[in-house]
């Protein structure tokens, strides 16, 4: 028997699996989090709501989104920036729960990066369907510090290509409790989502929760 038939269950994280120089996948790294994780989601959306922006192009994003932190990562027509208030409602955007910013801090040291201290946590909604396209996260003020990306409820897969755009992404299914940290030379490299696959989630039914964290100032 090679298949596990429970392949979905979190498993006990092991060890970091290098993908690229400076990006590492620290699989089930949160797995003994997930419920706290999820319960300090449900406060901070119950403040900021998760909504759909717009892109600069007009488009409105299958992905929906919210922050927590200093600092928030925001759309409009006029283009992608940081703030320090939700537009939607003029207020600043929730605190960074602790259980957040410990595993942040926790992963990024396991991935290598030590010091690293997020000022912005985005988070983000996907619904069967939705995907975020190929793109380098490039709005933040500090480049040395790496991205901190968690993944909850459903299964996802994730796109991590190389700095330049014409290289083919590999692709990584991503489950419930896998961590995702990259920077070096690395922090630029070009990412995505693939359309998230219908399914349902013990915790989160048809959803897909992914955490990500930056030094945004
Ligand atoms: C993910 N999200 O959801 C990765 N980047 O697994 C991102 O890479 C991302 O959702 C920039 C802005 C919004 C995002
Ligand atoms: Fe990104």
């Amino acid at each position: 028997m090679t298949q596990n038939l429970f392949e979905e269950e979190p498993l006990a994280y092991v060890a970091p699996q290098v993908i690229a120089p400076g990006a590492v996948l620290l699989r089930g790294f949160a797995s003994d989090v997930g419920t706290a994780l999820l319960d300090a989601v449900t406060q901070v959306t119950a403040c900021a709501p998760l909504r759909h922006l717009v892109t600069p192009g007009g488009y409105t994003m299958s992905v929906a989104m919210s922050n927590c932190g200093a600092l928030g990562w925001v759309s409009d027509r006029t283009g992608y920036r940081y703030t320090r208030s939700d537009p939607l409602s003029g207020q600043p955007w929730p605190p960074m729960p602790d259980c957040f910013a410990d595993l942040a801090v926790r992963a990024a040291t396991e991935a290598g990066f030590e010091d690293f201290r997020p000022d912005a946590c985005l988070i983000n909604r996907y619904e069967p369907g939705a995907r975020l396209s190929l793109h380098q996260d490039k709005d933040e003020g500090d480049m040395t510090a790496p991205i901190v990306s968690v993944s909850l409820g459903l299964p996802a897969v994730f796109l991590f290509g190389s700095t330049l755009r014409k290289d083919r992404p590999a692709r990584y299914r991503l489950i419930h409790g896998d961590v995702a940290v990259w920077g070096g030379p690395s922090r630029l490299a070009y990412h995505g989502v693939a359309p998230l696959a219908e399914g349902d989630h013990p915790r989160l039914g048809r959803q897909r929760i992914n955490l990500t964290f930056r030094c945004a100032a």
